[in-house]
């Protein structure tokens, strides 16, 4: 039975993908290093240091753990300047129509984002009262595609994980729903989500109905 939806937020709920690409982006300028959007996609679902790592990486920089800490810092100083300015417009479409329906039908509602900021985007977006749970990023101790951060949601919701579906955009957050035995449903391009039972263009297509089909499908 379906009991549970857990949201992915970025790229989900609401798309900060630009948000994290420009901060990342002056970080990586003022210390010289390259940084694209094509690398930012690889960024998708993974937590601020191990994003970091991978910046560094491409640009083979070696820095002292205190120096990976302070740019993090700064890093996450010029997002949360950009995040101040998200308002309920700044939700996908049909995601809050979704959110009713399934609030409606007694369905519980989590969010499994990897990020810090999580609680103080879903406060400017004005919908904080819809979810009974919010996973906090800081004490997931395996990022995705470990399972962790889904598993420790439904465990929360006092869920059994098969009666739980988790919704991602992303390869890494796809693969830890899977981990977690939850049906995946992935939002995007088919390519980079091999793993999702079900695939949707855009958010505007999750509808309960939808949901309740496929997982009694899944669960045959
Ligand atoms: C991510 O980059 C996902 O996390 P934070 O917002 O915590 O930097």
């Amino acid at each position: 039975k379906l009991e549970a939806v857990i949201f992915d937020l970025d790229g989900v709920i609401t798309d900060t993908a630009e948000y994290h690409f420009l901060a990342w982006k002056k970080l990586a300028d003022k210390i010289g290093v390259p940084f694209d959007r094509e690398f930012n996609e690889k960024l998708k679902g993974i937590g601020r240091l191990e994003s970091l790592e991978l910046i560094l990486n491409q640009g083979n920089k070696k820095l002292t753990e205190q120096e990976k800490l302070e740019l993090a810092k700064e890093k996450n100083e010029y997002y949360l300047e950009l995040i101040q300015g998200i308002t309920p417009a700044n939700l996908l479409p049909g995601i809050l129509p979704l959110l009713k329906e399934l609030k409606e039908n007694g369905i519980k509602i989590a969010l499994a984002s990897a990020s810090k900021n999580a609680k103080t985007v879903i406060d400017k977006l004005q919908i904080k009262e819809y979810f009974d749970y919010v996973v906090d990023a800081a004490k997931i101790k395996k990022g995705k595609p470990d399972p962790e951060i889904f598993m420790t949601a439904a465990e929360e919701l006092n869920l059994p994980y098969q009666n739980c579906i988790g919704i991602e955009d992303a390869e890494a957050g796809i693969l830890a729903i899977k981990a977690a035995k939850m049906m995946a449903i992935g939002v995007g391009k088919t390519d980079s989500m091999k793993e999702a039972d079900l695939i949707v263009k855009d958010t505007d297509e999750l509808t309960l109905e939808l949901l309740k089909q496929r997982f009694s499908i899944n669960n045959k």
